[in-house]
């Protein structure tokens, strides 16, 4: 509980020294560390993770422009809002529509083009299809491209190298096979990692995600899911040891948001805090590599908090006025024109935080160095 209040001035001083020559973590710590509650002790935890982010990457935080392309999916997620099963209006972009669209994004300052897109048959059985829409993000921004098209097999991922891809998306969720089965249902846990794996060995860049927030989540027939916080927090220990394997580029963590029209929309929402906490945990565990604030789960006040904890790149950014959705869409009740997720509200408030944009050069020398 009190893992960072206990530490005498010395001994905090140590421990952050001893992140930076990149000592590893025991199970028993990053329990202690997920246990923290009291104000003190996460004010130094946070304060902790920011030191070790600005030891390897100063003030710069990086951006990243989020496509959801297409929300057509054939999987069923009990946490999605996109999962095949629920009845809402879907929508794919074309070809040309997402010429128009990078060329909108290109100047605005961002240092990725985050291509993502449900399981959609379009693109999963025609792979050129997906291969198509890299070139233009390429050809039209000049910037480096993610793609997030869920689980595709080794021969796609050698085409998208080819055609340019730097970074490839694919988030675990969990490392708890059991938690895993309920929520991708029907979707292999194995295959799902040699995914990542395969764009790795192709020399893509990879990230890998986890969710928290499940504890006291109930599945429609009234299953809990996890039925206390130490649950959430045993299974984020499995879930940070489950990625390492993979030595990723960058490592996410998003609190779980209840989605009207899922299996588990009836449920109560989790605060962030374990999610924040998760963070710190996370710069500790893997402290050079990218680490996002997601705007979908709690916007530019949420992006803050995730920043002071150790966070150093914004993920879905999407431009002022534009009609595409994000993955939970925290905003998705809000007027297009109001919903502040753009590059330029972004850089403002990382100006007033005492943050900058890092540099174009600085982030393409990060995916260089990582690519094998
Ligand atoms: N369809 C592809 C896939 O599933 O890999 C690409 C989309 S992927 C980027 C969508 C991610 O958003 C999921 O992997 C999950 O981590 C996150 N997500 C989806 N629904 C969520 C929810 N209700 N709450 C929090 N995160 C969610
Ligand atoms: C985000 N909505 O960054 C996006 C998405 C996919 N690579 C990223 C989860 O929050
Ligand atoms: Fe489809 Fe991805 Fe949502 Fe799962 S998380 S339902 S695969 S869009």
């Amino acid at each position: 509980m009190d893992f960072f209040s206990k530490m005498k001035d010395a001994e905090y001083n140590q421990f952050i020294e001893d992140i930076i020559s990149k000592k590893p973590l025991t199970d028993d710590m990053i329990r202690e560390m997920l246990s923290v509650s009291d104000r003190a002790g996460l004010k130094r935890m946070f304060d902790a993770a920011v030191q070790v982010k600005e030891h390897y990457f100063g003030k710069s935080v990086y951006l990243y422009s989020f496509v959801y392309f297409s929300t057509y999916c054939k999987n069923q997620c009990a946490f999605c809002y996109y999962n095949a099963k629920n009845k809402i209006d879907r929508y794919r972009i074309t070809p040309e529509e997402l010429r128009v669209l990078c060329g909108e994004l290109k100047d605005e300052g961002v240092h990725m083009i985050d291509l993502t897109m449900g399981e959609d048959p379009h693109f999963h059985n025609t792979p050129e299809n997906l291969l198509e829409f890299v070139r233009i993000a390429k050809e039209v921004t000049g910037l480096p491209v993610m793609v997030s098209p869920g689980v595709v097999d080794n021969d796609f991922i050698k085409e998208l190298r080819k055609e340019g891809a730097d970074f490839f998306a694919l988030y675990q969720e969990t490392y708890q096979k059991e938690l895993y089965a309920k929520l991708r249902a029907g979707q292999s846990f194995e295959g799902r990692i040699d995914a990542r794996n395969n764009a790795k060995a192709a020399g893509i860049c990879i990230e890998d995600g986890i969710l928290t927030g499940f504890s006291k989540m109930k599945l429609s027939n009234g299953e809990l899911i996890q039925p206390s916080v130490s649950d959430d927090i045993e299974s984020a220990i499995v879930s940070i040891r489950g990625m390492q394997k993979a030595d990723p580029d960058q490592v996410r963590v998003m609190t779980f948001e209840p989605q009207p029209g899922t299996p588990l929309a009836e449920t109560a929402q989790a605060s962030d805090l374990m999610e924040l906490k998760v963070i710190s945990v996370l710069r500790f565990v893997f402290p050079d590599r990218l680490i996002p604030a997601s705007l979908d789960v709690a916007g530019i006040p949420g992006m803050t908090d995730r920043l002071n904890a150790g966070a150093n790149a914004v993920t879905s950014i999407i431009s002022a006025g534009s009609e595409l959705e994000g993955v939970v869409n925290f905003d998705r009740d809000v007027s297009l024109n109001e919903r502040e997720r753009d590059a330029k509200s972004v850089i403002k408030k990382l100006k007033e935080m005492g943050l900058e944009r890092g540099s174009q050069e600085s982030f393409e020398s990060y995916l260089n160095r990582n690519k094998s």
